[in-house]
Order: structure tokens, then C-alpha cells, then sequence
């Protein structure tokens, strides 16, 4: 073993040499609008800075700052027409079926929105003209800063949301003594009251009332001030300095909010806690702390496609001219940030990232700002296992617990069903009913696509504990679909009714003329046949009730295969109604391509090639998360220059909303931020976890060494990707092929490895029959039904070199192109 590790040092001492300085977001000028500015956050708290000079703005967002209280959305009437409902569907009177549900489900709250708290506003007079105007949001360490000249003197502002501390701080100081002026004030849109509480400066607020749900969230900021030099003042608005030399102003905020049911905390002492904490430090630990923290988590990861002349452009003429090719590290930028945004939106205790992460300047953000649960929140996580931030995680998987215990009673309630359900939304408070209209919202499997989250942790981690700690949530979305499905008249399939594939319906564009309404969707019984699968293995893992096994194997048997239908594509529905015009953006029935791998080009080529053909017809453009979803499945198409194409594609300008007829295909602001347009960040988590995909799998039996490479990244290397199985791979590549690659081996045992080139390494045998390792495990996926009106169609795929090493658990190993 000795000499494995001395190997992997020098093999990681040589692609080491990368990148400082290069992960960079910098502005020649102040933001001037939301999707200019910087974000910060440290998943509690968050800001968005915008770099201004004689007014600076830090827009402020708390997590737990939402409108509403606890409540639940169910409507118990579903029940009792249900079986109408069904009846309806399967008479083919989908219309009908719409119309009753949109009277008998719908209790008419569509969920509680997430709220800004306000701003902080730095106002400095005399600071109106500047020079040498810089600001910048260095990925490396979490910091924003803003730097400028006014009349021969440097001032400088530092921000960031401290990882340890939990607040955010804002250093400000010039480079001569006694020069800074300034006031700090808020500004908030909320209901709130600004006031002085000794040294303090506080706003209080509340969260709003909303749709007939009492708003009852109390939340409190407060600032203070430490001050080096001059004076400071402060009354019930400002806090005022005159004379400084350096100034630090620590902000942190509270609310009331314990969990989805008890709102019994007090915003003041929460608040008061954290900023004592942070104040009885100098700023340089402080700072110090937060970068250490920070970099524990960012540093997992480093990718380098080498860099250009372009690198050096201010970032928002990068995006404009990336299109152009000439930028590869744009894309580099692109994926850390991704990585970025997931640290600091997502940290173990807090709550999932939202619609917008944490950011957030609105009362009533687009779509709430809350949790979409039918692709967006799912999407927000592609990322956390294989960029190596495992931990970010853990706030999805506690909101999945919480909504297995909200959603039991929905289930019972609407459906007279064990387990538990929750449909396309849901919120701070755990809501599980149906939301919005019967058109969009009667998609009873948005918790069961969670739960995928869990069991795919466990294949990463290898955390047995935790496996037995996610079970019954696991088993109960699994005794959901035990109940809920139905026999299909015609086809005798157990199906979903009613349900729909996600807000499209087979009328092709969502023109609400036609009704969504249908039973058993392609995407309902992959998700379906991944919720049993999960619970059958996990139950077999901790060796669980044999009979139980029984049923869940014997439902799956019973579950709708997947069909090819006339136009060679993957069918979306249970008849074969695809129009190969459609472009809608959910393309829901590729779920089985990524994230789930029940879509292989090996033992499956049909359904891979039909699942190829779908995404050809849908096209390249769509809205940012769908553009995100996209570079994911051409990786997983194992076709790098597709998703180098729809990367091109999402890296097109939009400088803000309100000019976006103009620019009616860019997908990125100016920050970096993803349009749908609106911002929503699943775009960002998507984009981050499609790179990672292009060039590392492991959803197929082996661990597929870049798998999806383009062109345009003929070299390059990547170190600290994960692969199910706990292997954490480094890897360099010229020629647009595999030179070496180190593995660590966190679990041990057989690692299979794929690639396109023959390799060589010590101990590495040509792979043979089924993969041994338990977390590589194949689930059987039926034969497809294939239309009789065409010719079966096989994909044309490169050759791939297959090997084992059997690993021992902490040891790294080495693999080189062979001859
Ligand atoms: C779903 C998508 C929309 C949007 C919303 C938040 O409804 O269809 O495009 O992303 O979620």
C-alpha cells in the first residue's frame, strides 16, 4: 500500500497548481439592481451586498423569516370522491375528472411565502464621486469586498457571513487614520420598528398574514458597532460614526421559529446570543475563523480547464462574450459557484435551500420563494454527494422527515391510505395538501422523489445508522403507493389516479384548454419503482420483516413498464401521445435517465436511445432549471459536447428582469445568479451537478472515469469528486482523454472502473459479471414495450474498458492510461 500513497502525493502535488485568484465575481461599478449584487450567507443568515459608495446596501434575509404560522392544507372531501374520480379517468373523461378534484382537494392554501427582513443601509456623504471603483466576491474565502478612492484615500469594505458566528459582518476601514463617516440605519418592507437597545441598533418585524393564515413570525436584527478610533452616537434610527479609523459592524437577527409546529422562541435572546458571541473577538479571528470553516467545506473540490486572456474581464462581460469560446474557465466559475451558494445556503441545523436559496429581497417572491417539490428543491441537491458537501444535505433530509410525519395525516385524510404523501409544494411549515390548481398540483409524489435523497446519501456514505434512522420515512412513502395504486382497467398495471406528469399534460403545451389529469405517468412509475426498490433494500440492509419484502417485490412486478412509442421516443404517458414539437420544460419522463439510473445504454440501448430522441425533441433553450436538468441528462447521454452546448446555452446574459423581451434566451444575471427568468437558484445546483456529471458517474455499475468530456475541455484535471461507494477521485486528462487518476477508497471494497481508454495500475483485473459492491447493486428494471410502428433503434456508443480493484478501506490508488 506504501507505494500507492507516495504515487497519489506526487500525482496530487503536480495538479495542484491552480486556480488562486481565479475564482473571482468582480464589478468595475456598485450594483444596480438585486441580480447585481453579491450574495452572501452562512445558511441562518444571509446577504446580498451591492458595492454602493455614498449608500451601501446589505439586503438581509433569515432563514426562518416566513409569513404564516403552522397550519395544514389538506381537504378531507378528496376522499369521498375519489373513487368517482377514478372512475372518471379511466372512462377517459379527464376534464371532468380535473373539475372534481379542483372542488374536492384544494383547501385554497397554496403555501406561505418567504420573507426579506429589510436592509442595512451605510449611507456616507461625500462619497458620491469616487475612483478606482472595485468590488468582488471571492469564492475562495467567502468575503465580499468593495474598494474605491475618494479624494486620494482607499476605503474598503468587507462582508461575509461568518460560518462559526452566524452573523454578518461588515468591516469598513481607509487607508489614513480618522477618515471614516458614516451612518447605519434599516430600511425594511415588512411591517417594523426601528429602535436603540443600548449599544444596539434594532429592527423588529413580523412575517405577514396570508391567505387566511395569521402571520406569527416575529423577527429581530440587531447592530452594533466596534469602533477603532472617532466617535460613535446612536439613537432610535442611526448609528452614527465620525472620525474612525476602522470600523466593524456585526448584524445578526432571530426569530421566533423552533420548528414547523412551535413558534415559542424569542427573536431578541436569539439574536442578543449570537451577536455577543461574535463580539468578544478581534475582527482578524473572527474573519479567520470564517474563512477556516468555510474552506473545510469549499476546498473538498478543485477543477482547472485552464485559462485564457478572458479571465481577466470584468465577470458580467464574461458572461456576455462566453458564448464566443474563447472562456473556459467561466465554466470552472460557474460550478464553484454552485458550490458556494450550496454552502452558504445550506448548513446542518438550518432549513433547506428554498426557491432562492436564502436570498430573497420580496414579501411575495416568485412562487413564494418556497419549496417545488415536483423538480426545483430535488434539483437544489444534485450537487451535495458528488461535489462533496455531503453535509449540506442534512437540511433536506430533516424537512423529509418532518413532511413523513405531516404528510401521514394527508395521506390518511384525502386518501384513506397508510404511509404518507406530500404533493407538489411545500413550506416552512411542512404543508403536504395540494397547491395552486388542479392543473398543476395533483401530483401526490413530490415527498416520495425526496426520499430518493435519502436512500442516495446512503449509497455515499455507507452510514448504516443513518439508513436505519431514514427507514421510516423510506417505508412510509413506500405503504403510500401500497395503498394508493390502483389496477388499470385496460392495461392491468398497478397505477397512480389520479396524478399527472408534472404541469404538462398530453395536449402538449400547458394551454389549460386540456386537462393534465391522468393515471399512471412514466414519471410516477419510475419514482414509484425507486420509492419500493429503496424500501425493499433498505429493509434487506436492516434485515426488517420478510413478508414486507414480500409485498413491496410483488407491487413492484405489478408496476407499468417503461414504453417507446411512435415517434422512437420515451413515452411520457401510459398511451402513446408524445408530440415531438413540444418543448415544454418539464420533461418529466427522463427522471429515469438522471437522477435515477434505470436508463442504461448498456443494459437497456432501446430505452437509452428513445430517452436521447426525447431530449432531441424537446431542444436545447428552455428556462434556467430546465437548461440546468439538461446538462445533467446529455451527461448522463454520455454526449460532453451536448451538454457543452446547452452550458453555452445557460451561460447567455440577462442583465435584469426588466429587459429580458430583449434578451428573451439569457439565463444568467449579471451575478451569476440563474434565470428562469425570475431568478431561481435550481439552475445555479443544476449546472454545478451537470459538470460534475460530465465528468464523473457512478449510477451504473461502475465508476465511469469522465464519461461525458468535451471537446472544448481537452485538458484539464479535478480532484475530490465523489462516487457512490465512498470513492473520491482526482483525475488529469489530456487530448480529451484519461491520463491519470488517483481514487481514495473512504468504504473499501470492489471498485469497478469504466473508461474509454485502456488503463493500467497495480492490482486492477478485467472486470467480471456483476459488480460485488454492495452500493453499486442494479435494480431490474422490466423490458420496454416498443411501438409496433417502428424499427428499434440502438444507440452508437464508444467502447468502454471495465477493471476491479478491491480496495481497502482509508487507501488510495493509482490508474494510468494504458497501451
Ligand atoms: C414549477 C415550474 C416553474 C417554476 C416553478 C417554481 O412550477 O414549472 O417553471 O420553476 O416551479
Amino acid at each position: 500500500m506504501k507505494t500507492y500513497s507516495l504515487l497519489a502525493g506526487i500525482l496530487l502535488s503536480f495538479s495542484l497548481s491552480i486556480q488562486a485568484g481565479d475564482l473571482k465575481l468582480w464589478y468595475k461599478q456598485p450594483a444596480g439592481t438585486w441580480v447585481e449584487a453579491l450574495p452572501v450567507g452562512n445558511s441562518r443568515m444571509g446577504a446580498m451586498v451591492y458595492g454602493g459608495t455614498a449608500r451601501e446596501e446589505l439586503q438581509l434575509n433569515d432563514e426562518t423569516m416566513w409569513g404564516g404560522s403552522p397550519y395544514r392544507n389538506d381537504k378531507p372531501e378528496a376522499l369521498e370522491s375519489l373513487p368517482q374520480v377514478r372512475e372518471l379517468i379511466f372512462a377517459g373523461k379527464n376534464m371532468e375528472a380535473q373539475n372534481l378534484i379542483q372542488e374536492n382537494f384544494y383547501a385554497g392554501k397554496h403555501g406561505m411565502p418567504y420573507q426579506t427582513i429589510g436592509s442595512l443601509i451605510i449611507e456616507t456623504p461625500g462619497h458620491e464621486k469616487v475612483t478606482d471603483y472595485y468590488r468582488d466576491l471571492d469564492l475562495e474565502r467567502a468575503v465580499a469586498t468593495t474598494r474605491y478612492k475618494v479624494d486620494g484615500v482607499t476605503f474598503q469594505r468587507e462582508v461575509f457571513a461568518s460560518f462559526p458566528d452566524k452573523v454578518v459582518v461588515v468591516r469598513l476601514t481607509a487607508d489614513r487614520p480618522g477618515k471614516l463617516n458614516f451612518k447605519v440605519g434599516y430600511v425594511s418592507p415588512l411591517e417594523h420598528k426601528v429602535s436603540r437597545k443600548g449599544k444596539k441598533l434594532v429592527l423588529t418585524g413580523k412575517g405577514r398574514d396570508h391567505e387566511g393564515v395569521k402571520g406569527l413570525i416575529r423577527m429581530e436584527t440587531q447592530t452594533q458597532a466596534d469602533v477603532d478610533g472617532g466617535k460613535v452616537k446612536i439613537d432610535d434610527q442611526n448609528i452614527t460614526v465620525e472620525g474612525a479609523d476602522s470600523v466593524t459592524l456585526y448584524v445578526s437577527s432571530g426569530t421566533n421559529f423552533i420548528n414547523y409546529h412551535d413558534i415559542s422562541g424569542n427573536e431578541s435572546k436569539k439574536a442578543s446570543g449570537y451577536l455577543s458571541l461574535a463580539l468578544g473577538r478581534p475582527y482578524s479571528q473572527v474573519l479567520q475563523e470564517h474563512i477556516a470553516l468555510y474552506k473545510e467545506q469549499f476546498d473538498r473540490v478543485r477543477l482547472d480547464l485552464g485559462t485564457s486572456e478572458r479571465a481577466k474581464l470584468e465577470t458580467v462581460k464574461r458572461i456576455e462574450l462566453f458564448n464566443e469560446g474563447k472562456d473556459v474557465s467561466l465554466a470552472v466559475l460557474l460550478f464553484q459557484y454552485g458550490r458556494y451558494l450550496l454552502i452558504s445556503s445550506s448548513q446542518p441545523g438550518g432549513q433547506p435551500a428554498n426557491l432562492q436559496g436564502i436570498w430573497n429581497n420580496k414579501l411575495a417572491a416568485p412562487w413564494d420563494g418556497k419549496y417545488t417539490i415536483n423538480i426545483n428543491t430535488e434539483m437544489n441537491y444534485w450537487p451535495a454527494e458528488v461535489t462533496n458537501l455531503s453535509e449540506t444535505h442534512q437540511p433536506l433530509f430533516e424537512m423529509v422527515k418532518e413532511l413523513s410525519v405531516t404528510g401521514r395525516e394527508t395521506a390518511r385524510t384525502m386518501y384513506g391510505c397508510n404511509g404518507w404523501v406530500a404533493h407538489h409544494n411545500t413550506d416552512i411549515w411542512r404543508a403536504t395538501g395540494p397547491v395552486d390548481k388542479a392543473f398543476y398540483g395533483t401530483w401526490p409524489m413530490g415527498g416520495a422523489w425526496l426520499t430518493t435523497h435519502l436512500w442516495q446519501h446512503y449509497l455515499y456514505s455507507g452510514d448504516k445508522l443513518f439508513l436505519s434512522e431514514a427507514y421510516p420515512a423510506l417505508k412510509g412513502a413506500a405503504d403510500f403507493y401500497l395503498d394508493y395504486l390502483t389496477e388499470h382497467p385496460e392495461y392491468g398495471w398497478m397505477v397512480t389516479a389520479p396524478s399527472m406528469s408534472p404541469e404538462h399534460g398530453p395536449s402538449g403545451e400547458d394551454t389549460k384548454k386540456a386537462s393534465t389529469i391522468v393515471s399512471g405517468c412514466t414519471m410516477d412509475n419510475q419514482i414509484i419503482f425507486d420509492v419500493l426498490s429503496n424500501a425493499l433494500h433498505a429493509s434487506r440492509i436492516l434485515k426488517m420483516s420478510a413478508s414486507y419484502q414480500d409485498s413491496l417485490r410483488s407491487m413492484l412486478n405489478r408496476l407499468a413498464p417503461m414504453q417507446i412509442g411512435k415517434y422512437n421516443q420515451l413515452q411520457e404517458w401510459l398511451e402513446d401521445l408524445d408530440n415531438p414539437n413540444d418543448k415544454h420544460r418539464h420533461i418529466s419522463h427522463v427522471y429515469g435517465l438522471f437522477p435515477s439510473n434505470q436508463i442504461s445504454p448498456y443494459t437497456h440501448p432501446l430505452l437509452f436511445q428513445a430517452a436521447k430522441n426525447t431530449l432531441l425533441q424537446r431542444g436545447d433553450e428552455a428556462t434556467g432549471w430546465s437548461i440546468g436538468w439538461k446538462v445533467n441528462l446529455w451527461a448522463r447521454l454520455l454526449d460532453g459536447n451536448h451538454a457543452f452546448r446547452i452550458i453555452n446555452n445557460m451561460l447567455k446574459l440577462l442583465p435584469g428582469d426588466e429587459v429580458k423581451e430583449a434578451y428573451p434566451q439569457g439565463r444568467t444575471y449579471p451575478n451569476l445568479f440563474d434565470a428562469h427568468p425570475p431568478f431561481q437558484i435550481d439552475g445555479n445546483f443544476g449546472y454545478t451537478a451537470g459538470v460534475a456529471e460530465m465528468l464523473l458517474q457512478s449510477h451504473d455499475g461502475a465508476v465511469h472515469l469522465l464519461p461525458a468530456l468535451p471537446d472544448a475541455w481537452a485538458t484539464g484535471s479535478v480532484q475530490g469528486l465523489v462516487a457512490r461507494g465512498g470513492f473520491v477521485v482526482d483525475m488529469n486528462w489530456n487530448g480529451v482523454q484519461l491520463d491519470k487518476a488517483k481514487i481514495h477508497s473512504r468504504l473499501g471494497g470492489n471498485l469497478r472502473l469504466r473508461s474509454y481508454v485502456p488503463l493500467r495500475g497495480v492490482g486492477l483485473k478485467e472486470a467480471k459479471g456483476k459488480n460485488p459492491n454492495e452500493y453499486y447493486m442494479q435494480a431490474d428494471i422490466k423490458e420496454p414495450l416498443v411501438s409496433k410502428e417502428i424499427n428499434p433503434q440502438y444507440p452508437a456508443l464508444y467502447k468502454v474498458y471495465e477493471y476491479d480493484l478491491m480496495t481497502e478501506q482509508g487507501q488510495d490508488y493509482i490508474v494510468e492510461r494504458g497501451l
